[in-house]
């Protein structure tokens, strides 16, 4: 097995999210759904304001999260190793890839939830899965919300075809735990001359890659690192907002509009002075799910360009290939 060690960031151009489109969710209906699909097709990302979390679901995930990682370490490696769910450090995946982060991954069924948890501390882990359920509900409500105005925006006859994925009680959604401590990076450590720390350059946390699922729902708190690709060496940095939640298009929702809305690649990158902890939430159909594009977003100057598959074929392919890859590739028609 390659181990790839997380590399320091030199000579990209690293554009401000100015544009990034902002949604306010309280606006009027059809606007809304307008500028969503839109957002899908032109970023891959968007951020959402107004969106129905309280202050108070968000806190205390937050709050259960930091009082985790600021646990001594033999303690927070009693809930991993992440195989597949559970504490992880440095260690992505089961390829090899490597990032300057600590994090648990969690499967959002109430028992995982509750089994994690007992390993978590005896007398927090009520506490703990309970912010988890809270969290994770209110998220999910948000992307079935979304996935609805997007259907409609799409003008598909099943305005709910993306939304029930999620709602299924099957659904595999996963919730993501992020910690990036801050690094100092000391270009001594790089093999350069100058011994003194650099307090400008940043290490990769998560490595660049797109995200598998349907829909990711990202909240940060105000340290920045989140960067997107817009072209090959080009990077936008999202400007962190707290209130606000970042959500992005995930390569099954990729097939599923067949190839109009785009699962844009990604990447964090630690702060030199603050820790930076998000909270992923990533909508996932069930196992057993048939992707395919949705026919009304197929026509003949428009053919499918993906074959159907599961997404249990597709999350193996994912799981057996390194972080980067592009996995999408494989299952486009010949
Ligand atoms: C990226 C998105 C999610 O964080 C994740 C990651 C998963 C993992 O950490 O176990 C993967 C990665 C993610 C894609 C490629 C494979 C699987 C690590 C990895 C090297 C939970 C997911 O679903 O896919």
């Amino acid at each position: 097995m390659v181990v790839a060690s997380p590399t320091p960031i030199r000579d990209e151009k690293i554009v401000s999210d100015i544009d990034l489109p902002i949604i306010d969710l309280s606006a009027e209906r059809s606007t809304v759904t307008k500028l969503i699909v839109q957002a899908c097709e032109d970023y891959g990302f968007f951020k959402v304001i107004n969106h129905g979390v309280t202050k108070d679901t968000i806190a205390n995930m937050e709050d259960q999260s930091l009082s985790f990682f600021a646990k001594p370490m033999a303690e927070k490696q009693r809930a991993g190793p992440a195989n597949p769910f559970g504490y992880g450090c440095k260690n992505i995946g089961f390829s090899g890839d490597m990032g300057e982060v600590e994090y648990l991954l969690l499967n959002t069924s109430p028992l995982t939830i509750a089994q994690i948890s007992k390993t978590i501390s005896n007398d927090s882990s009520k506490i703990f899965s309970c912010a988890v359920d809270a969290y994770t509900e209110a998220v999910r409500e948000l992307a079935c919300e979304l996935l609805e105005l997007i259907g409609e925006g799409l003008r598909v006859p099943d305005t709910s075809v993306f939304s029930k994925l999620i709602r299924d009680v099957d659904s595999d959604a996963v919730l993501r735990l992020n910690h990036y401590p801050p690094i100092m990076h000391n270009k001594d450590c790089e093999g350069g001359r100058d011994t003194s720390p650099s307090y400008n350059h940043s290490k990769v946390g998560f490595g660049e890659h797109s995200d598998p699922q349907i829909l990711t729902i990202l909240r940060s708190n105000d340290v920045g690192g989140l960067q997107i690709s817009v072209e090959d060496g080009v990077w936008i940095a999202v400007t962190p907002d707290p209130t606000a939640f970042c959500v992005n298009v995930g390569d099954m929702f990729q097939a599923m509009t067949n190839g109009r809305f785009v699962s844009v690649r990604h990447r964090a990158l630690t702060n030199s002075y603050k820790s930076r902890m998000s909270m992923a939430y990533f909508c996932a159909p069930p196992l057993n799910a048939k992707i395919s594009a949705v026919p009304d977003l197929v026509a003949p100057q428009r053919l499918s360009l993906y074959k159907p598959f599961t997404w249990a074929e597709y999350k193996k392919a994912t799981y057996s290939l390194r972080l980067g890859d592009s996995r999408l590739e494989l299952f486009r028609r010949g």
